[in-house]
């Protein structure tokens, strides 16, 4: 009995307790940033097909959710207008190959909260009451309160979309299972700036009997819970 998805390298959750009520669904930082031209990925000069690519697959993951009462978290990546949050390196890192995080852009300031480039791009933006989480670095639970957020709503489950998939959905996805949150990474609805990086951090999951957890496709999981 129980609900499993066809997930590798095994059926997901292992325990089959995947219900509305324990689980949640992940999109992280859908950002003009990240996939959008002018934005930070575009500006460093990575391919953004591929940090695009994830966004039809979450649209209709999102919609299958939604309607069935998920619970939805989105994050966006992004520091405060005086960049008060923003660690020297980080800066400089980014200043150096030319996209420096809190510099004036196409899209306003670079990953800076309430700017365009910042904004959730509208085909997945988040609906009133659904959760929303502001990140100031790759994982979601440091320096948030998505922790508390997901104790409080008794979430065990957490299927992991957004980009990208090597930076901070990995971040995220790794502490999650420290934390002991049974996870699903969603193979079409995440992206990375590298193809290569993309498949090695697919394959990284699965190590060890899923060490971080379990990779499915949207059509697993969307087949699961019918
Ligand atoms: C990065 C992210 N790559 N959302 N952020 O800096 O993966």
């Amino acid at each position: 009995m129980g609900c499993y998805v066809n997930a590798d390298p095994y059926p997901y959750p292992y325990n089959g307790d995947l219900r509305p009520d324990n689980t949640a669904l992940i999109i992280i930082d859908m950002q003009t940033d990240f996939c959008g031209q002018g934005g930070y990925v575009d500006k460093m000069g990575y391919d953004l097909t591929l940090t695009r690519a994830p966004i039809a697959p979450i649209k209709t993951v999102l919609a299958v959710m939604r309607e069935q009462g998920y619970t939805i978290i989105h994050t966006r990546e992004g520091h405060r207008p005086d960049l008060s949050d923003l660690p020297e390196n980080k800066r400089w890192r980014s200043q150096r190959i030319g996209a420096g995080i809190g510099d004036p852009g196409p899209c306003g300031k670079i990953l800076v909260r309430g700017e365009p480039g910042w904004q959730i791009i509208p085909e997945l933006a988040p609906l009133e009451g659904e959760v929303v989480i502001d990140k100031p670095g790759k994982g979601s639970f440091y320096a948030t309160d998505l922790d508390l957020i997901l104790q409080r709503r008794g979430i065990q489950n957490i299927i992991l979309t957004g980009i990208t998939t090597d930076v901070c959905v990995h971040t995220t996805m790794r502490d999650a299972n420290d934390r002991g949150y049974e996870c699903l990474l969603l193979a079409d609805c995440t992206g990375a700036t590298d193809y290569g990086n993309y498949l090695a951090a697919l394959q990284m999951i699965k190590m060890q009997g899923g060490v971080f957890g379990a990779v499915a496709s949207s059509q697993d999981l969307i087949e699961a819970i019918g």
